[in-house]
């Protein structure tokens, strides 16, 4: 039986060893093993995986036994040695331009989200987003600041688009959207743009970007272009009424710290910036999935 402590110190060594393995995952994927093991007729040795990556025999074995312990690959040793193939997770999700791969999103993360939490202590005591301390870049400008170069804003929207092709779905149907004839999804310059009209305007992921009086701001311009009978809809990540769970959206909430002005909101906080941006029937809908939506009317 465990007592007590031990479940506590092993809670804790599991919370403080997290991070190698998000480093396990973004190197294998960043070396391309998955897609080298998908392409082979098949499976490989560690020895014909390094040599085919251009990598260190050692690092590679270390690596590729790492994976297997965390279920991205599988060993079959009966052979005598041991040759590795991809598990049904990583051709699923990890192998590039497969339908479900998450590919992308995980080359962003460890790239550049991951980058920005190692300065989560000073963010936190900063209130404000770590790109100068991670990237040499001042933050007065978030998009200048998220979108460092053309190469990885398209690795951001491609990262984007990676967890969107599997919840999407499920978002656009927590609300019966059928009444709305044109629809309009913001991306762009929308502080300042004109906006398109519309019946419905969706702003995905872009209010826990920014302060509540930057989302005023907006709601307030969308209210104005809206017609009447019109609405729009927010697709966020829901916390708790109480602020502390679930655990990834309020991991998300710290995610908005580093790396944006933003912070992930509670049903009532939404509420809180539609109904004075002039908004009624905020409607919240949780979907189980990593994003909800919020639905308000004109
Ligand atoms: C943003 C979304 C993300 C801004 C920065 C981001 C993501 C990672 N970094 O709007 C994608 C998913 N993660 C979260 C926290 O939504």
């Amino acid at each position: 039986m465990c007592s007590q402590g031990d479940e506590g110190y092993r809670l804790l060594k599991e919370y403080a060893n997290g991070f190698m393995v998000s480093q396990v995952l973004f190197a294998a994927c960043e070396l391309g093993v998955f897609e080298l093991l998908a392409g082979a007729p098949e499976p490989l040795d560690s020895a014909a995986v390094s040599a085919r990556l251009g990598a260190s025999p050692r690092g590679t074995e270390l690596l590729l036994d790492a994976c297997v312990s965390l279920k991205l690959l599988q060993a079959d040793v009966s052979g005598g040695k041991a040759v590795y193939a991809n598990t049904e997770l990583a051709s699923t999700y990890l192998v590039r331009g497969s339908p479900r791969s998450q590919r992308d999103m995980l080359m962003y993360t460890g790239r550049t989200t991951y980058v920005c939490w190692g300065h989560l202590a000073e963010a936190v005591r900063e209130g404000r987003n770590q790109y100068l301390k991670a990237f040499g870049i001042p933050s007065e400008e978030l998009f200048s600041a998220i979108y460092r170069s053309e190469g990885e804003r398209l690795q951001f929207m491609q990262g984007l688009q990676d967890m969107w092709r599997l919840e999407g779905a499920r978002v656009l149907a927590a609300f019966d959207l059928s009444p709305f004839r044109v629809i309009c999804d913001l991306g762009g310059d929308f502080f300042k743009d004109p906006l398109p009209e519309a019946d419905l305007y969706i702003l995905a992921r872009v209010l826990h970007d920014w302060t509540d009086a930057k989302c005023s701001h907006l709601l307030g311009r969308l209210y104005q272009a809206c017609r009447t009978g019109g609405g729009i809809l927010v697709i966020e990540s829901l916390l708790d009424a109480d602020g502390r769970g679930p655990l990834t959206t309020v991991l998300y909430s710290l995610n908005m710290l580093v790396q944006t002005e933003g912070r992930e909101r509670t049903p009532a906080q939404y509420c809180a910036l539609l109904g004075p941006a002039g908004f009624r029937d905020v409607r919240c809908r949780r979907t189980g999935g990593t994003y909800d939506a919020v639905l308000a009317r004109k």
